[in-house]
């Protein structure tokens, strides 16, 4: 890396340099000069190219008319500009070509520009715009479509840096607090997941499923004794919907743990969890995440103090978008507008982009959710789904990132959990009664959650769609590339 070993030397007329880069820039000013813009990672390096006795006037041509991206060797000296340069990306050196060598031409007319992949998407009816630098804003299909080009900018380094790092940050939380790292099937006998939709797959003469959780599976590792199990993996989901924060094919971060006598112990260690994510990414990741922000024009994500993570009842949130206005049942799910209303109300309420809304109504979510003590001493068998669970949703910025629950473990509770359900399973069909059995033979009390990281990333930098966030995003009318 020239930028870092160069710097901050002063110089002139050398060193003698040998470096790989990448042309981003090359053109012809005279017949006798070029000038071309090497990167080297993020870096930018400029050159010049002047006839000399010892380099050719058609050198000096051929060097101008490289196209944009191809990968060359140079050999040069290395200066410091006459004018020093006022850009972030570009460093303060020079370098004066001696000899130039092409590894792989690019093509010369681009799909796509990796200049103009370092803007913003439109915004929606937004078409044609343009940057202030005069640069057209490309659409989100335009850039799909010619991804390993537009994964070229640097904000999408930026981006996927820091998924990487949440992944990171998620395993290093978990592994001081003793927790194994596990890897589960996603083929299987029976869908995981209660109410989200299914991929069917031809298994030779059978049918499977893909995975849409882990949530069975990391259910009886618990059984197994393990105690406190994560998983980061492949989640696939058939949501025939194009939304901008549902992708067919995400990742999810999975974990479960044991407690010893209350589902709060998890959720507050959830929460430490994500603030763990959190200032992680504010400190390592700032400036990929500075950037990200600047290109989206996105606000600061307010973060609440340590210990003081706004954990509402959904009681209490239905309260509070009733007193806004919005005509809301007790037991009604939330709709999208009003999880975002929620959220805005939440941050006004408690400086908190960050929030936990606890005790989910039983009748809106999956068999497995532990009824809340108050249902279960309540319990009609003519309104077997009235009531409160023992379950919590995460949002950020008003938009959910995970969902998790106290799960029943008590055989004999749970196959009636599910024959009772608003949308009942078989307790003894092929996929679920080694689930079932689990309980069975002696399972300890435990919760945990799933996290979707697409939306972690997307929500923490403002993205406007969860595409955004995905290397080769796949949705209802996308396989490829
Ligand atoms: P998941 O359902 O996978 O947990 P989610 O964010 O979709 O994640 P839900 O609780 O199912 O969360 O849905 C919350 C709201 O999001 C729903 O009330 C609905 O308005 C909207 N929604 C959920 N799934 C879809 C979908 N596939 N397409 C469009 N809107 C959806
Ligand atoms: P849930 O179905 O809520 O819960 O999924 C967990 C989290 O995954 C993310 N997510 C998605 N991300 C992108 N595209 C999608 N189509 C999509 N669907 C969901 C969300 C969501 O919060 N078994 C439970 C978790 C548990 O209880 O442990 C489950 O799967 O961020």
């Amino acid at each position: 890396d020239l930028a870092k070993k160069y710097e901050n030397e002063t110089f002139e007329n050398g060193p003698e340099v040998v470096f790989r880069a990448t042309v981003e820039n090359a053109r012809n000013q005279s017949a006798k000069l070029s000038f071309l813009v090497f990167s080297q990672q993020s870096n930018t390096i400029q050159a010049v190219v002047a006839a000399s006795d010892t380099l050719s006037r058609q050198m000096v041509k051929f060097a101008g008319s490289i196209p944009t991206e191809s990968e060359v060797v140079v050999h040069g000296v290395l200066n410091k500009p006459r004018e020093p340069v006022k850009s972030t990306t570009i460093q303060n050196l020079e370098i004066h070509v001696t000899k130039l060598y092409t590894l792989c031409r690019a093509e010369s007319q681009l799909p796509l520009q990796v200049a103009d992949a370092e803007g913003r998407i439109p915004a929606e009816g937004e078409e044609n715009a343009v940057r202030d630098d005069g640069k057209p804003i490309v659409a989100l299909n335009t850039r799909l479509n010619n991804r390993t080009i537009d994964l070229k900018a640097n904000l999408n380094h930026a981006i996927f840096s820091i998924k990487f790092g949440v992944q990171q940050l998620f395993t290093e939380f978990l592994l001081e607090r003793g927790f194994i790292g596990i890897n589960t099937p996603r083929l299987l006998g029976a869908p995981s997941e209660g109410g989200s939709s299914v991929f069917e797959v031809k298994y030779f003469d059978q049918k499977a499923y893909l995975a849409q959780s882990p949530q069975l599976y990391k259910q009886m590792m618990i059984a197994a004794r393990f105690e406190r199990v994560m998983e980061i993996g492949p989640i696939f989901r058939a949501e025939n919907s194009n939304t901008a924060r549902h992708l067919t094919e995400f990742t999810g971060l999975d974990m479960e743990m044991a407690f010893e006598e209350d589902y709060h112990e998890v959720v507050t260690m959830l929460e430490e969890l994500m603030l763990h994510i959190f200032n992680g990414l504010r400190t390592r990741y700032k400036k990929e995440t500075d950037y990200v922000r600047t290109v989206y024009q996105v606000e600061e994500f307010k973060l609440p103090e340590a210990g003081k993570v706004p954990r509402l009842h959904f009681a209490e949130g239905i309260k509070m978008l009733r007193d806004a206005g919005e005509e809301i049942g007790d037991f009604d799910d939330l709709s999208t507008p009003q999880e975002k209303r929620l959220g805005a109300l939440v941050l006004e309420k408690y400086g908190s982009d960050f929030y936990v809304l606890d005790n989910y109504p039983l009748a809106i979510r999956p068999f497995y959710t532990m009824p809340s003590a108050e249902t279960q001493e309540k319990y009609n068998a003519s309104e077997p789904n009235a009531g409160y669970s023992n379950s919590y949703d995460f949002f950020m910025r008003g938009q959910e990132i995970m969902s998790g629950a106290q799960r029943i473990h008590d055989a004999t509770h749970l196959e009636k959990r599910m024959k009772e359900h608003v949308t009942p399973v078989d307790p003894k069909s092929d996929g679920l009664r080694d689930y079932v059995n689990a309980f069975r033979y002696g399972c300890p009390p435990h919760a945990g959650g799933g996290i979707g990281l697409e939306r972690i990333v997307m929500l923490w930098l403002g993205l406007p769609n969860v595409r955004l966030a995905s290397l080769f995003p796949r949705d209802p009318g996308r396989l490829i590339p």
